[in-house]
């Protein structure tokens, strides 16, 4: 008797141990009105607030892989270059679907959960963007055209009720929500997640893009994925429809294919900087179709009460010195931003970087960048996940 309460009492102790962080606990994990957790709908209103105060930096799949390394642990390149962390750290679940253990990028899950939840407990948020495999014709996200393509232009509608690979897409669907329920802390804490899926959609490049699909079945496409996300459980995600940058040129276009405010609690798009090296003519025209593009979508995300973010940019190589200060910057601190996303320094595809790292011609430039009034790293946030939050109070 005495031995079983011993071991008890260990095991109670053991437990909160290993329930790390700010003494939380699994039954303070309290639902909001909404039906989402209350830190989910704390880090909307948060980021509601901040868009005030300024504007954080994320990038793609920052601590588990940079230039010239892969699965260090604690290890970032933009820490290496400025000492803080991205306040807004990016990850994919391609593959996820296919119930692998590793993304298309090869990114472990357990290891992306694992950093998703450390991102949560210093502070930061954490987007999810899914580059998911065509459930109707075996190929990638990515429309090959040729043989495939007629089926290609058959695979949102063979996902949606009645089609034939609707039983298969609900399964993937199921995955996803595994993993979103997944993300939680030692202490069973829900991570509130921004899921990002169905992105670029005004680009055709994609087996849900402009011409593959009417804008009735996209939209059908993301009521249906949030309808099973919830019927799934999943209370801890927020939802971004971030268009291309091509195809839209006012409010109207922007909102052809928007399932509904009911759906979506942030706004944005992707868009990036093509320009050839020494050609600043191209950069300068970069940071003016930026100008243009976040002027329409800041007034059409004001209108509908939802918060903005350029959700995927950067330049290729950065192959100025002075791209951060003299291109991004300017851009961005004349908007009400939530955050600017750029995506990720790839190990094994040598050129492929958005981000800085040491050494890069642009660090410096960047620690300029890191150091200016308005861009936000995770020292610079001020709990996006509790009630009120001195941002929410001004
Ligand atoms: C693309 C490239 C690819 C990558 C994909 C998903 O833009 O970076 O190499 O596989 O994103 O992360």
């Amino acid at each position: 008797m005495r031995t079983r309460k011993i071991l008890i009492m260990a095991a109670v102790t053991l437990l909160f141990i290993g329930c790390k962080g700010n003494n939380e606990n699994k039954a303070d994990d309290p639902l909001a009105a909404s039906g989402r957790t209350q830190r989910t709908e704390n880090l909307l209103a948060n980021l509601k607030a901040q868009v005030r105060k300024g504007y954080m930096y994320g990038h793609q799949d920052d601590p588990v892989y940079g230039v010239g390394w892969v699965g260090d642990e604690n290890r970032s390149d933009v820490k290496s270059v400025c000492n803080d962390y991205p306040a807004v750290m990016g990850f994919d679940l391609g593959h996820l679907e296919l119930g692998d253990s590793t993304n298309l990028d090869g990114v472990p899950f357990r290891r992306m959960r694992k950093e998703i939840v450390s991102q949560f407990e210093r502070g930061g948020m954490v987007t999810l963007s899914w580059h998911l495999d065509n459930p109707l014709t075996g190929g990638t996200a990515w429309v090959d055209g040729g043989e495939k393509g007629e089926q290609e232009r058959q695979t949102v509608a063979s996902v949606l009720e009645g089609g034939e690979k609707h039983e298969l897409f609900l399964a993937w669907i199921d995955r996803v929500a595994d993993f979103l329920n997944s993300l939680q802390t030692s202490c069973g804490v829900k991570v509130p997640v921004l899921f990002r899926p169905w992105h670029e959609h005004t680009g055709s490049w994609f087996w849900w893009g402009q011409n593959l699909c009417t804008a009735e079945q996209y939209k059908a496409l993301w009521v249906l994925t949030e309808k099973r996300l919830k019927e799934d459980g999943v209370t801890n995600a927020l939802f971004a429809y971030s268009c291309g940058s091509e195809y839209w040129q006012h409010e109207e276009m922007y909102l052809e294919r928007y399932p509904g405010d009911e759906y979506i609690d942030v706004m944005g798009f992707d868009h990036y900087c093509t320009a050839e090296k020494g050609d600043t003519a191209a950069l300068a025209k970069y940071t003016e179709q930026l100008d243009v593009l976040l002027a329409t979508l800041c007034s059409v995300a004001e209108k509908h009460d939802k918060v903005p973010a350029i959700t995927e940019t950067g330049y290729e190589g950065i192959k100025c010195d002075n791209w951060w200060t003299a291109y991004l910057q300017p851009a961005c601190e004349k908007f009400p931003i939530s955050y600017v996303l750029t995506w990720r320094n790839a190990h094994n595809k040598p050129g492929h970087f958005y981000g800085p790292y040491p050494g890069q011609q642009s660090a410096e430039d960047f620690v300029a960048f890191y150091k200016a009034e308005k861009t936000l790293f995770v020292q610079d946030l001020n709990d996006l996940y509790s009630e009120k939050t001195p941002q929410a109070e001004e």
